[in-house]
């Protein structure tokens, strides 16, 4: 399933997880889905078009809305040959709605491009690999009548502590709606919104309901409640929607970033969705085991480096109480790219998508943009400037950042509500790591960062797993790369002006074959786990800085 819980309780759903016929290089292979045809030893190297198809049976005649979590990257479907949805990148989800469909067998066909070509902004040779696969969860949805597409929450607690709960609902209509009404719950709230609507049409109704009693999410200390909404047509109940909330307040003031009143020292991984046997499409259990790991280090946040990740990863974090700070989809990405209209159509509908679809989270405490982009040139400041304001304008009540590495000529610093640099003193910069930090800090106050929060959103060395020198010199060996992160860590939390430290990164990844130069075995090595989860010596070294940092 798309999420780890149930969704609707009235609303059918089948889940068209499984395998399914690949056709890839003129050759067809039984594929399992969610899963990157990477995984099937004939195609660990394919790149370009392939087509996923399978058998589809439903029993009775009507609508059918097909959800896919992801695809990677870009996803044409076809219903019994039609085509019924298009979707670029891989990191969000999408819908595909078929009316009126007859009962009996279909087939589904998915063709799915992962190749590198100007039809792509976002998905270019990278630090990282685009794999190729319907990578998350699919699902059928039967719906009749009008559905609920999706809902939006918030919550706002006055000065006696009393939360209210601000609930957006958004309503398609399959046929004309003369007397339509969503009925909203969470905790003891309650509130009932009419609409009508005409076919074709989505309309948003909303409702503000103030909750007693309330017990806060908190940062390893989660209280999730059900937020459900139910549509019911003329009287008759039709469709609901079901979701985790949490209550709880995040505000950037001065220096601090507040969760619940309390100032944060943010203790982290950068993690990409990415796992030696399975690619980009882990399991629940292989995300579930990660923040395990996470968490018996000590941390307590993630970044989603450089992309949204799978709801139900959000979903985990959202129980476990591990804070998130998830980013859209753009790592590094040369002028020409940006400068292409497309990538401006791009990015802005992974903004709109990322925050539609994981605004609930309460886990997610800041949204991201534009990773290590070109923040020092006023070409770039613009489109920095015009992505900041569109997550502002989605979602008003998050801060926004982007990690920068545009030490000392950076002119975008202004534009964010919390600051934040990848730095690598004793890996990339040579400058003594103190000295490096503090002189980073004085400049950054002077060019737009005084009285702002400020996070080290990447630090970190290379190591590579197994190869050690006894005398701890030797680069790429697990020793040198637990001295200097030992030492990287000492600094970040000597130093109170900063709130807080993800390091690059959790595990390594595969890089993609583009990068192999500048990465030995095709890897960015810099993870404290290998890619199979394997500890490397910094897993210790952070442990214990992250247990001692308070
Ligand atoms: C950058 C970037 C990461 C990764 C890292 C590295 O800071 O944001 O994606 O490439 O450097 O390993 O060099």
């Amino acid at each position: 399933m798309t999420r780890n819980f149930r969704e609707h309780a009235l609303r059918p759903v089948e889940s068209l997880d499984g395998l399914w016929t690949l056709t890839a290089n003129e050759k067809t292979y039984a594929a399992w889905v969610p899963g990157v045809w990477e995984t099937i030893p004939e195609l660990t190297t394919w790149r370009g078009e392939a087509e996923y198809t399978r058998a589809v049976t439903i029993d009775e005649p009507g609508s059918l809305l097909l959800r896919f979590g992801g695809v990677s990257h870009t996803a044409d479907v076809f219903f019994d040959g039609r085509p019924v949805a298009h979707h670029y990148n891989a990191y969000t989800a999408f819908d595909a709605l078929i009316e009126n469909a007859e009962a009996g067998e279909h087939t589904l066909t998915v063709r799915v491009d992962n190749s590198y070509s100007e039809k792509s902004t976002l998905h270019i040779p990278n630090d990282y690999e685009t794999y190729g696969g319907i990578t998350r969860p699919v699902e059928l949805h039967r719906v009749k009548g009008a559905y609920i597409e999706r809902m939006a929450f918030h919550a706002t607690e006055d000065k006696a502590g009393r939360f209210t709960a601000h609930a957006r609902v958004w309503v398609r209509a399959l046929e004309d709606v003369t007397e339509g009404v969503v009925s909203l719950s969470v905790a003891d709230g309650r509130a009932e919104a009419a609409f009508t609507a005409h076919a074709g049409e989505t309309v948003c109704v909303g409702a503000d309901m103030p909750v007693t009693d309330i017990l806060r999410w908190d940062v390893l200390n989660a209280r999730l409640y059900d937020l459900t909404a139910r549509l019911s047509l003329d009287g008759r109940p039709v469709d609901d929607l079901i979701d985790r909330v949490g209550f709880r307040t995040v505000k950037v003031e001065g220096e601090a970033i507040l969760l619940n009143g309390r100032r944060l020292l943010l203790k982290g991984f950068n993690r990409h969705e990415e796992h030696g046997q399975f690619g980009s499409a882990l399991s629940v259990e292989a995300m579930a085991a990660d923040l395990q790991l996470a968490l018996d280090t000590g941390a307590n946040t993630i970044r989603t480096c450089h992309y949204p990740n799978d709801p139900r990863f959000l979903d985990l974090c959202d129980e476990l109480g591990i804070l998130v700070w998830e980013e859209h989809h753009a790592r590094a990405l040369p002028h020409e790219v940006m400068a292409s209209p497309l990538f401006a159509e791009q990015t802005a509908a992974c903004n709109e998508e990322m925050i539609a679809q994981h605004v609930n989270h309460p886990c997610i405490y800041v949204w991201g943009v534009l990773n290590e982009c070109e923040s020092e040139t006023e070409f770039g400041r613009e489109i920095y400037r015009r992505n900041l304001e569109h997550l502002r304008r989605l979602d008003p009540t998050r801060p926004v950042t982007f990690a920068s590495c545009r030490y000392f000529k950076d002119i975008c610093l202004d534009l964010v509500d919390i600051v934040s640099f990848n730095i690598y003193p004793g890996w990339y910069v040579k400058e003594d790591s103190s000295a490096f930090v503090n002189r980073l800090i004085g400049w950054m106050e002077e060019n737009g960062a005084a009285n702002k929060p400020i996070l080290i959103s990447e630090i970190g060395a290379g190591g590579i797993a197994g190869y050690h020198d006894p005398f701890g010199q030797a680069k790429w060996s697990e020793e040198r790369q637990a001295a200097i992160v030992a030492e990287q860590l000492k600094v970040v939390f000597d130093t109170p002006r900063l709130s807080g430290v993800y390091l690059w990164q959790f595990a390594d990844v595969k890089v993609s074959e583009e990068w192999a130069r500048a990465r030995p075995k095709t890897m960015n090595n810099k993870g404290i786990l290998d890619n199979w989860r394997r500890p490397k010596m910094a897993y210790a070294v952070v442990k214990k800085a992250f247990h001692e940092a308070k």
